[in-house]
């Protein structure tokens, strides 16, 4: 029988994606359409949960995780809040700005069924940053790779059995840096020595609408993390 999906819940973490997430939802549920989706949002001031409440009024497997009110806020704070109340074996961590491409989910997804994770690796990049945010990309990743031994440590694009996240989440949760934005290189860090890991090659999309939420915040978030 055909995968349809209904045991993977998608995780989309989401600060001020108006001009992105509506047509990333509508997207997904039409390539996956039994697939269940938490879009994990910060508060965002600019409609994202509006959009979001209007999607799951029509699509039952679309909920929206409303941390307006959570004192720790952060990506890897939401990411991990929504994979607490995911329900199903597998889980899909993706960006809600659309530089993740849909059309890859069930590759990764697939590939869970003969390992525990799943990492989107980034094909090189093509986006016109700037020197600075290149460089900034460029550093981040070399010394996360001096941590742990995979091509893009550094990818928000992955895929895990739920339980593999639990069992790490249970045992070294605490030590997550919550407000920063590297979720996979803080579970890489805690992986256990024998779990089976398979990497998916894609092409990291421009970002069209809106803009990167990375700031000064969440470099020092990483850089605390690279020496925990
Ligand atoms: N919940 C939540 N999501 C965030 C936060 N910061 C960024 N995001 C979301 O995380 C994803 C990646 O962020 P982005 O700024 O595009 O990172 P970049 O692609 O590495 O520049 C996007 O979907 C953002 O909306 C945050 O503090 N909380
Ligand atoms: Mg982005």
């Amino acid at each position: 029988m055909a995968a349809d999906y209904s045991n993977t819940t998608i995780i989309i973490p989401t600060l001020n994606e108006t001009g992105n997430i509506g047509l990333l939802l509508n997207n997904l549920v039409e390539l996956y359409p039994k697939i269940n989706i938490i879009v994990a949002d910060d508060g965002s001031k600019d409609g994202t949960q509006q959009i979001v409440k209007n999607l799951s009024d029509s699509f039952s497997n679309i909920i929206l995780l409303d941390r307006r009110n959570e004192k720790i806020k952060g990506l890897c704070a939401s990411v991990i809040d929504a994979a607490k109340i995911a329900t199903t074996e597998n889980l899909v961590v993706m960006d809600g700005d659309l530089q993740h491409p849909p059309e890859k989910v069930n590759e990764l997804i697939a590939a869970l069924d003969n390992h525990s994770l799943i990492i989107g690796t980034r094909n090189k990049i093509k986006e016109p940053w700037s020197l600075h945010r290149k460089l900034l990309s460029v550093i981040a990743t070399k010394l996360a790779k001096l941590r742990v031994h995979y091509n893009d440590p550094m990818s928000g694009f992955f895929a895990a059995k739920t339980k593999l996240i639990t069992e790490i989440l249970n045992k070294h949760g605490h030590k997550f840096e919550k407000t920063g934005y590297k979720v996979l290189f803080d579970m890489l860090k805690y992986l256990p020595k024998d779990t089976g890991v398979a990497e998916v090659n894609y092409d990291f999309l421009l970002r069209e609408h809106g803009k990167t939420k990375i700031g000064i915040r969440q470099i020092f978030a990483f850089l605390k993390a690279l020496v925990k």
